[in-house]
């Protein structure tokens, strides 16, 4: 059976955005059943916890023997099992991961940075100073992605990948914030994205996991 970390307790805003969504997601869309063990205060930072995740984060996969960190990469790997992630089409499957790295590399270190300085940073004094270029940098990315999407329902045609799972929950955190907003084409994909059954029992199932916990 897969076994995935996820947390207990997050605050309500984080709460149906921890990135053991991701996770879920993807195990949901390959139809693969899973577990999850929920981490308290204070168990990230054990040692044991720590040679799972050097970085004490959420989420972990583990299975038979295997452990992996990083979303994008047990995404990735949960991709190898369902064609419904990752395209048989050699083609099709280079250009779905070429998706993923630019959701992780391209988009979410500006999309993140730009949440943060509102969220975490927002009583800073330098924060009305910095936010204006980090929505700058933001909006040129959103924007470049919005034209490579233009009328597709999907960032590479008609089949949903992982590509768009990874993508969708990067624009997905950023709310209803304008750099997204401005663009109906990527508002429309993430509607899209989220509303597909698999993520819908993700989402609930990481809800849950904070009611039960509670
Ligand atoms: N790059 C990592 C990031 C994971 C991550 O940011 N996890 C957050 C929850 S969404 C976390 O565990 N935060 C607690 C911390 O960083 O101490 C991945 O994609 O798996």
């Amino acid at each position: 059976m897969i076994t995935i970390t996820a947390f207990a307790w997050v605050p309500g805003f984080a709460q149906g955005h921890v990135k053991d969504l991701r996770v879920r997601w993807a195990l949901e869309e390959a139809g693969l059943p899973y577990q999850t063990r929920l981490l308290r205060q204070g168990d990230q930072d054990t040692p044991e916890y720590r040679a799972l995740q050097p970085f004490g984060q959420v989420p972990v996969l583990q299975q038979d023997g295997l452990t992996l960190f990083e979303s994008g990469a047990i995404v990735l790997h949960i991709g190898e099992r369902s064609e419904a992630l990752l395209p048989r089409d050699p083609a099709a499957r280079a250009r779905a991961i070429q998706y993923v790295f630019a959701a992780l590399n391209s988009i979410e270190p500006h999309t993140a940075a730009l949440a943060a300085v509102e969220v975490f940073h927002a009583d800073q004094p330098w924060a009305p100073l910095r936010r204006p270029s980090l929505e700058a940098f933001a909006r040129g990315r959103l924007t470049g992605l919005a034209k490579a999407l233009g009328r597709k329902p999907f960032l590479d045609g008609d089949q949903f990948t992982v590509g768009d799972l990874i993508m969708a929950t990067v624009l997905r955190d950023l709310g209803d914030r304008p750099v997204l907003a401005e663009h109906s084409n990527l508002v429309d994909y993430v509607a899209r994205c989220a509303g597909r059954p698999a993520f819908i029992r993700a989402l609930n199932a990481q809800l849950a996991d904070f009611r039960r916990a509670a």
